[in-house]
């Protein structure tokens, strides 16, 4: 499933000015979204599931997995197909096994040692990042393209680069080698987010126009 995957948006409360997430989502989907997250890390438990659970409705209808941020027992409760963890969070075996088998995990991963160990944890993706410093996730150093060269060289799960890739940078994470994206502001914060998903992807996929 994942191995199609290459436009990740993940539609983060903080990103959206007040639009609602489903409405956002929905657009996104339409403009070639592959795999959605969504992730508030403010909201009560009761607000997150209830937009998790419009979410799922939505994905579930459009044939695109859902991504639960952080929250184990809302990724459960929505019927999520993945649990992503940050870094620090809990480690991807212990998250798999408190999900009794009924989630994949997605990790964050910060520098190559990171990467392999969540590989070796037993990751079903990882995201690799910040490769620019964004105001998404501000307290993280970017790690530069360097890294994105080194997960080209050697991961084996699939791979998202993240962290402040636009419409410009993409190419130059695309020359380093990343074949997937995730993305918060370049597409949920745009003025028309399916254009802009449209146009991400489409650069993803030069030689098909996105249709891959
Ligand atoms: N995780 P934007 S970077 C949520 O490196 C997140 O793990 C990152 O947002 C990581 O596309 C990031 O707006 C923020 O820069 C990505």
């Amino acid at each position: 499933m994942l191995e199609r995957c290459r436009l990740y948006v993940i539609v983060d409360r903080d990103a959206l000015a007040g639009r609602d997430p489903a409405a956002v989502a929905e657009q996104v989907i339409a403009g070639g979204a592959d795999l959605i997250q969504w992730r508030d890390k403010r909201a009560g438990e009761a607000d997150f599931l209830e937009t998790a659970r419009r979410l799922r409705a939505l994905t579930r209808e459009r044939k695109v997995p859902l991504v639960i941020n952080d929250r184990l027992e809302a990724a459960l409760e929505c019927g999520a197909d993945f649990l992503h963890v940050g870094h620090t969070d809990l480690p991807v075996s212990e998250a798999r096994r408190q999900a009794g088998g009924r989630l994949g995990v997605g990790r964050s991963t910060h520098s190559i040692e990171e990467a392999r160990q969540a590989v070796a944890e037993g990751a079903d993706y990882i995201g690799i990042g910040p490769v620019f410093a964004t105001p998404t996730k501000p307290d993280t150093p970017a790690v530069g393209l360097e890294l994105v060269r080194a997960a080209a060289r050697e991961i084996s799960v699939p791979w998202f680069a993240i962290g402040g890739i636009d419409r410009e940078k993409i190419a130059l994470v695309s020359s380093a080698g990343a074949t997937r994206v995730a993305v918060v502001r370049a597409v949920t914060a745009a003025a028309d987010p399916k254009a802009a998903a449209q146009a991400l992807k489409s650069l993803l996929n030069p030689a098909t126009g996105g249709m891959v």
